[in-house]
Parts: C-alpha cells; structure tokens; sequence
C-alpha cells in the first residue's frame, strides 16, 4: 500500500494552505478517475481536459458511494496496490492525480487520500484548480482563494476532528495544536480577502449608481460556461476579451459599450455549471449578480447543444435570474422579463433548431432571438431588441432651425442628442429644420425637452 504522504500539499484539500499559492498549471498531468455506480462522466472529463490533464484510466465500482472512502475499502486498497508496484511502462506510470466523480465530502477527501498517497481532487477542488487556473484578474483571483479556502477549511477541520476523536496520528508532528494554527492563519487570510472583496464590490456598486445616473442601460449575458457570452459581447462592443473553447474562459465581469449605442452598457461575465456546493458559489454570486442586476438580462443557450441539457440549462438560469431578481432589494424597480437568445445557429439543422424553439417556448420564451457570432447573422435584430426593450419605440425628433443669432446652432443640440441616444437616422430638410430617429429613455427624453425648450419638439 502506498504511504499516506505527510506533505501537507498532497494531503486532500491543503493544497494552498501552508504552502502558499497552490501551483496554477495543470497541463500534461495524468490522472485516474474514480467512478461509483454509473454516473455520467462526460462534465467531469470536459473540466479535465479544459485543464490540460488526460485521463489515463477509468475505474468503475458498482453501488452506492462509501460514506467513509467513496468506493470500497478494498478496490481502494487494490488502486494503492496498483500505484505503488508501478513500473516504467506501466499504464498508469505518470499518474499524480487521481479525481473522483462526486462532489466528496470532507471525511471522504481525507478517506480516500489515507489510502492512496496522491492528490485526491473531487469534483468541487477540480473547478477550484480549474478557476485558479484561469483567474487572470486580482477580482476573480481573490474570489477563486477564498472559494479555496473555505473548501480546504472543511478537509482540515476533518482532520482534526479527527485527530482529536484519536483515529489519526497527527500532523506534520504537530499533532492537533500545528493543525489549530494552520486553521487559525486560514481564517485570517480569509478575513483579510473577505475585506478586499467586499471593498471590490462597493466600488463595483458605485459605478454601477454612477452608470444609472449618468442615463445608462445595461445589458447583461448570462448563461452556462461556454454559452458563447465573451463572443457576443466582443461582436457587440467590440471590446476584446478572452474567447476560448474551454469551461470558464471568463471568470469576472467586463463592461463595454455596445457599438453605436453610447447609453448601452454590455457586461459579460462568468458562468453557470450545475452542483457547485453553495460555499463556493457563494464566492462568485457578487460577479455574477453584475450581470444579472442589469436593466436587462438576455440568457444564452448554446442551441447545438443536446436537448436534455438545454431544458436543464434554460430551466436553471431561468430559476437562479428570479430568485436573484426577486431577492434583491436594490435592483428592484420595473423589471424587464430576460430574453432569450439561442448561440451557435451556425453548427445546426434547422430541424434541430425548430426543436430547440420549441424546448424553450415551453419554459415561456416565446420569441428567442437566434444568432450565430461565427457568421454574423441574427446580430441586427438582437440590437433592435435591445433597444426596443430598453427604449421602447424609437422617438421622432425635429429640431428647428435657428431663428435668431443668439440661438445655439442646430449641431450642438444634434450632439446632445447623440449623447443622450442612440439616433438611427438623420436627415437635415431644406427648410434648415433637423430630423432624427431616436432611441433613449424616457428620462434622457425629458431632460432634451427641457434643455431645449422651443428648439426642439419629440413625438
Ligand atoms: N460555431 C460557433 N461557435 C461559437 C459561436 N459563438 C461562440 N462560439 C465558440 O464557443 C466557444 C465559447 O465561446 P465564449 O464566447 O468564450 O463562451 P462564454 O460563454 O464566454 O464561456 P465562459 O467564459 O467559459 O463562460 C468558443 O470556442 C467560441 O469560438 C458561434 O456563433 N458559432
Ligand atoms: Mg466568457
């Protein structure tokens, strides 16, 4: 059997903690999967292979999970058997990993790790390292350390529960005492982030008044992990952000303006996966929150994939969209309802796209836009639906000429016109008078109308 390590970094779920900043990069390492029962692996394998490591093997035991060790004592011990007469050659040679398809409780992580001395990530820790991978800001690495604390503060509390209880030796020789200390330093380091974040989002909360004040809407995209928001957004703004055909490319929220539409603000931010325990959502809610807080909230769906998923998909951001929205006090003025749109038309039939429609006329979205950002197609119409949805139908708007020479001129108010809209067309007639298709709110209408009083008239 292989010896537990001692070295804290192996040991389930201290990974980070004493050695500080846990490695980030994971890419070309082997790992064998555990499998109870007869789960379905694809989520799992897609999140490895998004982190670069392959799956050299997978091991299977029918029934239920082990409260204690996940699968059996025994095959476990067969597993540690295997491990431990590796030879070069040997199929499993360069395994350092191994990952188990469940999200483990603390007693199993710590189980499981006593009987095979490698790193043991369940579920939970893979997405962990997965964020920690890609937290390319101070906001989504802040967030992802105190989603990783928390997690490796249950698996040390179980160690020394255990230790106390007399089931262990203790640690690193330090028995329960070394143990106390580490959680102690964990929990100040999360006090201190905990600080950094909460900092993060009042200055966050305040652009946001800042943004509301100034007469700006904001859309923002939700959906699952490679939806294809980072994409629409980068079509409709045409800021650059991090595209990739990976789960959680983008991990924090970006704001952009949507072309031509200077009071329209974009945010595109992280997204959804099904089962994350809610302590370590709880660390990404905030981010999230930015883009479902907005005026208006267009949920993508990735319309090639499976049916099952999608109904699950719509389903689940459609239930985490209302209860945020209801919940929140804040937020809470005439609500728009979220808009659908179907991502990736592009890779599909039009049979499977009517039957997309259908799925998700059934959840209530009656008229889902469809787009594909790869061709280009459906982008104008999603605008105008934006618009209208924020704005309403566009306005007319004459201005008249000037009539005396202390009159501002007709282009000064054209600009603030501008400013306070988005103007779809323009078109100077021949009696000097100006006429313009405006979209803008209500509140940018009245504030034109009294600004230029006499000058202007809005229908
Ligand atoms: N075929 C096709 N692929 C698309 C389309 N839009 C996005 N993709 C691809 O889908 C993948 C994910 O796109 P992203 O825009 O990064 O998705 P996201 O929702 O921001 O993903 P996360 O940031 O990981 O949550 C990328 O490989 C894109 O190139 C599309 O219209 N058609
Ligand atoms: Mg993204």
């Amino acid at each position: 059997m292989a010896q537990p390590s001692g070295d804290p970094f192996t040991l389930a779920g201290s990974g980070g903690v004493v050695l500080g900043e846990a490695r980030t990069s994971h890419e070309g390492r082997n790992a064998v999967l555990l499998v109870r029962g007869q789960a379905d692996t694809r989520e799992l394998e897609a999140l490895a292979a998004t982190m670069g490591i392959s799956i050299v093997e997978t091991v299977v035991q029918p029934g239920r999970e082990d409260p204690r060790t996940f699968l059996g004592k025994g095959r476990l011990l067969d597993i540690a058997d295997e491990l431990q007469s590796r030879v070069p050659g040997h199929p499993w040679a360069k395994v350092d990993l191994v990952l188990v398809h469940t999200n483990a409780t603390a007693r199993q992580l710590v189980g499981i790790s006593s009987v095979i001395g490698l790193e043991i990530w369940d579920r939970v820790r893979l997405l962990l390292s997965l964020f920690t991978a890609h937290a390319a800001s101070v906001e989504a690495r802040t967030q992802v350390r105190i989603a990783r604390l928390q997690s490796d503060r249950t698996v040390l509390r179980e160690l020394a529960n255990q230790q106390t209880m007399g089931e262990r030796a203790g640690y690193g020789g330090g028995g329960v005492t070394a143990l106390q200390n580490v959680i102690a330093n964990l929990n100040r380091e999360l006090t201190n982030l905990r600080k950094r974040q909460r900092k993060h989002h009042n200055a966050q909360r305040e652009h946001r008044r800042q943004r509301a004040r100034s007469g700006a809407m904001t859309v923002g995209f939700v959906g699952y992990t490679n939806a294809g928001k980072s994409s629409l957004f980068h079509r409709l703004s045409g800021k650059q952000v991090l595209i990739e055909d990976k789960l959680f490319s983008t991990l924090e929220t970006t704001v952009g303006r949507m072309e031509k539409s200077p009071r329209i603000l974009l945010v595109d931010t992280i997204g959804f996966i099904d089962n994350i325990p809610n302590a370590t959502l709880a660390a990404f809610k905030a981010t999230i929150a930015e883009a479902i807080d907005a005026d208006l909230t267009m949920l993508l769906v990735d319309a090639s994939d499976p049916f099952l998923e999608i109904r699950r998909k719509v389903k689940t951001t459609r239930r985490e969209i209302t209860e945020r929205q209801g919940l929140d006090g804040e937020g809470l003025r005439d609500r728009l309802p979220p808009c659908l749109v179907l991502t990736k038309a592009d890779k599909i039939s039009p049979d499977h796209l009517a039957a997309v429609m259908d799925i998700v006329q059934e959840f209530g979205f009656l008229d889902p836009l469809v787009i594909s950002t790869h061709e280009n197609t459906g982008l104008d119409a999603l605008q105008l639906r934006v618009r209208e949805h924020l704005f309403g139908a566009p306005s007319t708007v004459l201005i008249k000429a000037p009539q005396a020479t202390d009159d501002d001129a007709s282009e000064r108010i054209v600009a603030d016109i501008h400013e306070a809209g988005m103007v779809e067309d323009q078109e100077v007639l021949s009696d000097g008078t100006v006429h313009l298709v405006v979209w803008a709110a209500e509140e940018q209408q009245a504030r034109l109308k009294r600004r230029w009083a006499g000058r202007i008239d809005i229908k």
